[in-house]
């Protein structure tokens, strides 16, 4: 039997140990669905204090209850380890690490170099490895490939001893409708070979799999699917800004237009990008097209865009604060949702940090209420703060010169709010179901 023979069987028969590197929102889900199918699976990562949780039938990932985790524990299907040692005894690894921006706006690519440094000590003939990270195109063969194939002490040949592919996750943290389960696995594999053994790998736990011609195809998919959102958000947001000045009403114009039933997507202004994809998945493409002298012009202007959103909400909270006769310094502000988007416990990118940090520059007395995150702080402007306790919230609301909606989340009443709060600034466009001609202390972005 050939390697890839051997490994095929085992996938099939699910005696093969699966590996999971990195066990965030992405990776711990894919190890409870290998997990379920009956794969003995061992999440590996480096962080103790996540080992430690999870050793303790404790989930710290949303959509993962804490009742799966000692469940799978129970039935032997599923441990976790800091010991990168133990990738010696995998047959199949998923590399699901972060990548993140450096502060400079380049791709930091670190935790895949570090994954994959620890996972080459380890490999062996009849494994096979996925990335699931979101990265540049040519990730996989540039980087993945040479490590794992020569690791100073052995050379494997890929596509014979060792099976190498990408698979971009998709998870969206929160969605119920849409899981690791059911969401299309796109695989492209450095060989058909490749491609074959990783395929038959996920079939076994997941129920598509579109197969591409090349790490590449899958890398660049990937970061079409996230390019595309956030270059139509950016539109919507310059859209916004234009009908401002036009005195029309943007949530009105994007509403008459989603009501064509063909050949548009509903995308809606806000005040900024938030979320670990949207706003840092095209940078990694843009920074690769640099390389090869290329200026990717959509991603450039949409990122200008939306990254100025949260100026363009305080400049639009001084307009009103000032139709009022007041200013913002020395006022109190209330900023109500940080979250990166409506009903998660995510800060990251979120624009309202930066919203709050333009405002506290303005000299504001800022507070903020969020029910789902109880402190934030600022990585660049160093400060912190607690959120208001859920029964001070409304209080705050009638003493706030301006309440200022940053996140829809679906926990907060509405019309409660446009009935306590002098000046509501909204720039999701919440309140326009309960605001009319008549309502004079809400203004919407
Ligand atoms: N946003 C807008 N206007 C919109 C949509 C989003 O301002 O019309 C803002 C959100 O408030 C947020 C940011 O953009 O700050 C990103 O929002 P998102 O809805 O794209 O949510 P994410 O970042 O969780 O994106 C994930 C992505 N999933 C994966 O990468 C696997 C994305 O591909 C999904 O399409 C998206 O979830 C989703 O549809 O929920």
């Amino acid at each position: 039997m050939t390697p890839k023979d051997d490994l095929i069987a085992k996938l099939k028969n699910k005696t093969a140990k699966i590996g999971i590197l990195g066990m965030g929102y992405v990776g711990m889900p894919l190890a409870v669905v290998f997990a379920e199918k009956g794969f003995n699976v061992l999440g590996i990562d480096p962080d103790k204090r996540k080992v430690d949780t999870f050793n303790k039938g404790i989930s710290y990932i949303q959509d993962v209850p804490s009742e799966t985790v000692a469940r799978l524990q129970k039935s032997g299907h599923l441990n976790m380890t800091a010991d990168f040692a133990d990738l010696a005894e995998m047959d199949a690894v998923s590399i699901c690490v972060p990548t993140p921006l450096r502060q400079t706006g380049d791709p930091d690519m670190s935790f895949i170099l570090s994954a994959t440094e620890e996972l080459a000590k380890y490999v062996h003939k009849g494994m096979v490895v996925v990335l699931e990270s979101t990265t540049y195109p040519g990730t996989t063969r540039e980087i993945l490939v040479p490590m794992l194939t020569n690791n100073g002490k052995q050379t494997l040949v890929v596509g014979e001893d060792i099976f190498i592919c990408f698979s971009p996750e998709r998870v969206d943290p929160g969605r119920e409708d849409w899981t690791t389960y059911n969401t299309p696995k796109v695989m492209g594999g450095m060989t058909k070979d490749c491609v074959e053994v990783a395929t038959t790998w996920y079939a076994g736990a997941l129920e598509t799999i579109v197969q591409v011609s090349s790490p590449e195809a899958a890398e660049m998919a990937k970061l079409l699917e996230n390019t595309f959102r956030m270059i139509n958000i950016g539109m919507v947001n310059e859209l916004a800004m234009m009908c401002e000045r036009l005195g029309v009403d943007v949530w009105e114009v994007i509403d008459a237009a989603a009501s064509k039933p063909f050949g548009f997507m509903k995308f809606t202004p806000g005040p900024g990008l938030g979320g670990h994809c949207i706003p840092i998945d095209p940078l990694y493409l843009s920074w690769k097209m640099k390389a090869l002298n290329y200026s990717a012009k959509f991603i450039e202007l949409a990122s200008e865009i939306n990254t100025n959103m949260p100026r363009y909400v305080v400049s639009r909270i001084l307009e009103g604060m000032n139709d009022r006769g007041k200013t913002l310094k020395g006022n109190k502000v209330l900023v109500l949702g940080v979250a990166y988007k409506p009903d998660i416990d995510d800060v990251r990118e979120s624009p309202a940090l930066d919203v709050i940090a333009l405002l506290q520059k303005k000299g504001a007395l800022v507070e903020y209420h969020d029910p789902y995150i109880s402190n934030i702080h600022h990585e660049h402007e160093h400060w912190k703060l607690s959120s208001l306790p859920d029964d001070k919230m409304m209080d705050a609301v009638r003493k706030a010169d301006v309440v200022v909606l940053v996140t829809n989340h679906k926990a907060y009443n509405y019309p409660d709010l446009i009935k306590n709060a002098s000046f509501l600034f909204d720039t999701r466009n919440a309140t326009g179901p309960y605001v009319n001609d008549s309502t004079t202390n809400v203004v919407r972005l």
